[in-house]
């Protein structure tokens, strides 16, 4: 198999094109879409893995580049898989997680008063990676997990702050980068699909 040597990652969100550089090895010539000012497609996909194949099909083909795109979500039990593919949206056009936390608190505090028993929660992550020629190629991740009775923590994005993997005591927000990327959904996604670059 022809090993990957650069790629555009297809995706506009600051928190995973780190995460993502960081899981792809460093030989790798990386682009992003800021570079070539292209900005994200709709996602009008009702999966993860129809939302990543979307991106990355958008990207490949405006590029005429190998993409590697990720849509991922955390999906809460209570409130039956909600916010899941509309996780992004639940911040708002500013992008805000602070309205999107306070969004989940008051959900689930106004479906049960012991909330803080029925907390648990995942996160999912689908890689798709798209090849010029139409060739493609998806893998998923998932990590379970339980949301935190208040926000904690200032490293990642996103959800981080309110997420509590499984086996651990912190958030992902109070968590070394390092660990969270070691254990995470989107490196799960991505031990799927890194035999096209390792
Ligand atoms: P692109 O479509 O350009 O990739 P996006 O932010 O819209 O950017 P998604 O549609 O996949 O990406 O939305 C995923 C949402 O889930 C996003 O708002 C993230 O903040 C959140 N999310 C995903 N993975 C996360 C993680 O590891 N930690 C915290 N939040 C995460």
């Amino acid at each position: 198999m022809k090993k990957i040597k650069k790629i555009i990652i297809g995706t506009n969100n600051e928190g995973k094109y780190r995460e993502i550089c960081d899981l792809l090895p460093s030989n790798i010539k990386k682009y992003s879409p800021k570079q070539f000012g292209i900005s994200s497609p709709e996602e009008t996909g009702k999966s993860f893995k129809k939302n990543a194949f979307i991106k990355a099909a958008y990207f490949s083909k405006k590029t005429n580049l190998i993409c590697l795109s990720d849509d991922s979500g955390i999906a809460i039990d209570l409130l039956k898989g909600e916010p899941g593919i509309y996780s992004s949206r639940w911040s708002g056009e500013k992008n805000n997680f602070n309205l999107a936390i306070k969004k989940i608190y008051k959900k689930m505090k106004n479906l049960k008063k012991d909330w803080k028993k029925n907390n648990a929660a995942k996160f999912i992550c689908c890689m798709v990676l798209f090849w010029p020629n139409g060739k493609s190629y998806a893998g998923q991740g998932i990590i379970k997990g339980k949301i935190s009775n208040k926000k904690k923590g200032k490293n990642g994005f996103g959800y981080d702050p309110i997420f509590i993997p499984e086996g651990y005591k912190e958030t992902f927000g109070e968590m070394k980068p390092k660990l969270k990327m070691s254990i995470d959904h989107r490196s799960k996604a991505f031990f799927k699909i890194k035999k096209y670059f390792l």
